[in-house]
């Protein structure tokens, strides 16, 4: 019997939600994913010493850090994955790529154009030197969003001409939900436009697997003050947002994304509409498909073994969930680590996304105009 592989070493830095929605994928993917690379999990990084603590014995990581900058320092681990508010993305990733590590980065890749053209610099010369990165758009691993790309692909459905995406939350939607670092542009960047917007953006781009030419955007924020810890705070970011995006290809695609949608608590709707046919998903049924081409339409239930992910988990008509797309995300990414090609999705698709959250907040801001009753 061959020696057992010695386990990549990986580290998480953050640990609120997104940083304990991956720590479960960390933890999972080498059973789920026997044939990729195995992992150690061993650094969980947060600021404070007691959360990042009880986060740690949580998710069985080995050891907790205040510092980020010490786990690069570090020969016994070989992966970074940074969970982290936007505005830290940049320097962190920057630092653990010229230090040799790989790199995941929880979308959006940054707060700027700017520091993801530098990123994706970054990411190409250590590519160069077998250093992989990858952007944490993990709905490109929910498989009927993987069926939907093939279908469109294969060109079930015919040229796309429409899209309609709406992706609604409704965690903002109280007047007096009270401050957080989502809601101050220093930290976020944007709001609901890079935290949900993005998402959309990259399926856009995945499902088509064209680029966006052109756009108009809006945007709104309904609720300029909220309850901070020292009093009422101004909210710095964007509540809704609103685009009209043009496709390579020639479809038209309209975008509405919200965090004030009372009811929708992740309502991520899809629906593709093509010369010859139809495709619909709904986050909330994220196992069904459902497919038009003139026949009435069909479901499908995306649970058979044959399906884009479905043999790593259970037989059919046992439901994947949300958590389940973070695991397959870190399986891709320790894949493309074992084989030495670059995982998708990249730091350039990550680039790509930015300047689309950017262009909809400069038209947003340019071409709003007022019809005044007569
Ligand atoms: C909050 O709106 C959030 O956690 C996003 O940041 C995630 O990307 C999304 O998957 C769920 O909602």
């Amino acid at each position: 019997m061959s020696p057992a592989p010695t386990p990549l070493g990986v580290a998480v830095v953050g640990h609120s939600f997104m940083g304990k929605a991956h720590s479960n994928a960390w933890r999972n993917v080498s059973a789920f994913y026997p044939d990729v690379p195995p992992v150690a999990r061993r650094v969980l990084v947060g600021r404070d010493a007691a959360r990042v603590g009880e986060a740690a014995h949580q998710f069985g990581w080995e050891e907790t850090e205040t510092d980020w900058r010490r786990v690069l320092e570090r020969d016994d681990i070989q992966v970074v994955d940074v969970c982290t508010p936007g505005h830290l993305h940049y320097e962190i990733a920057l630092a653990a790529l010229e230090a040799g590590k790989h790199v995941l980065v929880e979308k959006p890749l940054s707060n700027s154009t700017s520091e993801a053209e530098r990123l994706v610099e970054a990411a190409a010369s250590a590519r160069a030197r077998g250093v992989q990165s990858m952007v944490g758009f993990n709905y490109r691993r929910v498989p009927a969003l993987e069926l939907a790309r093939s279908f469109v692909a294969e060109g079930r459905i015919g040229a796309v001409r429409e899209i309609r995406a709406a992706y609604l939350q409704d965690w903002l939607a109280d007047d007096q939900a009270p401050m957080t670092w989502r809601l101050r542009r220093e930290q976020a960047g944007s709001g609901v436009l890079g935290d949900l917007g993005s998402h959309v953006v990259d399926l856009l781009r995945f499902l088509t697997a064209d680029d966006i030419s052109w756009v108009e955007g809006h945007l709104a924020t309904f609720v300029p003050t909220r309850p901070g810890a020292d009093g009422p705070e101004q909210v710095t970011v964007d509540d809704a947002a609103w685009a009209l995006l043009g496709l390579t290809g020639g479809a038209v695609a309209s975008v509405e994304v919200s965090r004030m949608a009372f009811g929708r608590k992740n309502g991520l709707r899809l629906e593709l509409y093509g010369s010859r046919g139809s495709l619909t998903f709904d986050l909330e049924r994220l196992n069904e498909l459902w497919v038009d081409t003139g026949d009435g339409g069909t479901r499908v239930l995306v649970t058979e073994p044959h399906h884009p992910y479905l043999d790593a988990w259970w037989p059919p008509g046992h439901v994947l969930g949300w958590d389940h797309t973070f695991t397959t995300q870190a399986a891709e990414f320790l894949h493309a680590i074992g084989t030495g090609t670059a995982p998708t999705p990249s730091f350039e698709d990550g680039l790509a996304v930015q300047q689309v959250l950017d262009a909809v907040e400069r038209t947003a801001a340019d071409r709003h105009e007022t019809i005044s009753a007569s």
